[in-house]
């Protein structure tokens, strides 16, 4: 298949893209890159080193004799060049990944709500528009998120897109099936409920064929192909924006920074491995959906855990202290979470699991990596209301002078 990958220098669109060229597809980088500009605009670098993405694809063309294109695009803002490389090069797949992607940074200032905004759905529906107008069959597959549904205790298991619900009618009770109700938890979270209905207008009006995948919480750095050679490796975020909760301890325990957990860290998350992500999307591009279906959802994760479990576990491992720190986050306390994810499983995925000692994996290259770390880039110092940001801890360390006074 001749394949798109928008937003293919991300850190799950990098190892995407070098997954299905290894399957033998036609693969095409599309990224403006904004996710390097956005750590130049915070002041941080991934923890591994990262080569150009020209580079990243010369070194694997060296290593696989396969060749991975990269067009320079800004989906948000250049439709017509988006319009005209999608009528040249008609794909039969295109994977959406190209969207403003953390939740903190997200939740940072005004501007950066009206960046997210901006820059998420205007890139869903610039493509939406443009794939009808081009008029190409390609299966379009999103990488959305689980956190469109919240998370508070629901007492239920979050199904795979829709819910079945009863509707009083005059002519007595009608059973229907709707889109599960989102209730976003933050500015970038809310862009990937918009892109549902998106997504659901465009299946039912122009018969587009669209898999939206709700994926938990990343973990992990390497995949079969990030390994292949150090020029191919993986992003690995670690700052107080853009790091993910566990690859954040992961990387605070190799530091011996204390791990900063939020409020009692009762807060209950999807998780999956990046391995299995990438499995997860050739899984789906294998199962598409036919025109005038509507859309598919799968819930894209494999575990669920508590936060404090994690830091726990963590600190039993490795031996770090934790700091229980005031929640900048707008999130309840403590929720329960149970998500079903039978259809991957029914297409053949074999999770990996926190437990087959791949953590250790991942506190080899944090320990690797570790003099390329900013502590002072550790704290998540991104509050979601004013009044939060008054109690936010900008030093979990506790190394600054404090007055006794
Ligand atoms: N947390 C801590 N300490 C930290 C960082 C986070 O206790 O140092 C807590 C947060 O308060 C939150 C939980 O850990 O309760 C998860 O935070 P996160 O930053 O790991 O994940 P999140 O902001 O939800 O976003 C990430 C990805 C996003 C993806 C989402 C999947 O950045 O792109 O959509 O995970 S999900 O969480 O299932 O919505």
């Amino acid at each position: 298949m001749r394949i798109a990958v928008l937003g293919g220098d991300g850190f799950v669109g990098w190892p995407t893209a070098l997954h299905l060229s290894d399957l033998g597809h036609e693969v095409h980088i599309i990224d403006n890159l904004s996710r390097r500009w956005i750590d130049t605009e915070l002041g941080v670098q991934s923890l591994t080193p990262m080569d150009s993405i020209q580079e990243r694809c010369r070194i694997w063309h060296q290593e696989t004799g396969r060749r991975i294109h990269f067009h320079l695009l800004d989906l948000a803002t250049e439709y017509e060049r988006l319009k005209l490389w999608l009528g040249e090069s008609r794909p039969d797949a295109v994977i959406h990944f190209a969207e403003q992607r953390a939740a903190p940074y997200s939740m940072k200032t005004d501007r950066h709500k009206v960046y997210t905004v901006n820059n998420n759905t205007n890139a869903t529906h610039n493509l939406l528009a443009a794939l009808v107008e081009t008029g190409i069959d390609a299966h379009l597959v999103h990488l959305g998120t689980m956190g469109v549904y919240g998370y508070s205790t629901v007492g239920a298991p979050i199904p795979e897109g829709y819910l079945d619900v009863v509707i009083d009618t005059p002519n007595g009770p009608r059973e229907q099936q709707i889109l599960y109700p989102t209730r976003p938890g933050s500015v970038y979270h809310m862009t990937k409920s918009l892109d549902q209905i998106l997504f659901q207008f465009y299946a039912q009006n122009d018969g587009l064929r669209i898999t939206d995948l709700h994926q938990g919480i990343v973990w992990g750095t390497h995949t079969d192909q990030t390994r292949r050679h150090e020029q191919l490796i993986n992003r690995f975020d670690y700052d107080g924006d853009y790091g993910t909760v566990l690859n954040r301890f992961l990387i605070q325990a190799a530091i011996d920074y204390p791990l900063t957990v939020h409020g009692t860290g009762g807060q209950t998350r999807a998780f999956i491995h990046i391995q299995d992500c990438v499995r997860c999307i050739e899984l789906a591009l294998s199962d598409a959906p036919k025109s005038g279906e509507r859309v598919r959802i799968f819930n894209q994760m494999t575990e669920t855990h508590r936060v404090r479990d994690l830091a726990e576990m963590v600190s039993g491992m490795t031996g770090a202290k934790i700091a229980w720190l005031p929640n900048p986050r707008k999130e309840a306390d403590e929720n329960d979470l149970i998500v079903t994810n039978d259809q991957f499983l029914s297409l053949g995925l074999q999770p990996i699991t926190l437990a087959e000692g791949l953590l250790a994996e991942v506190v080899d290259v944090a320990r690797k990596y570790a003099h390329r770390i900013d502590r002072s880039r550790v704290p998540a110092v991104s509050a979601w209301t004013k009044d939060l940001a008054q109690r936010v801890e900008h030093d979990p360390e506790g190394k600054r002078l404090r007055s006794v006074s």
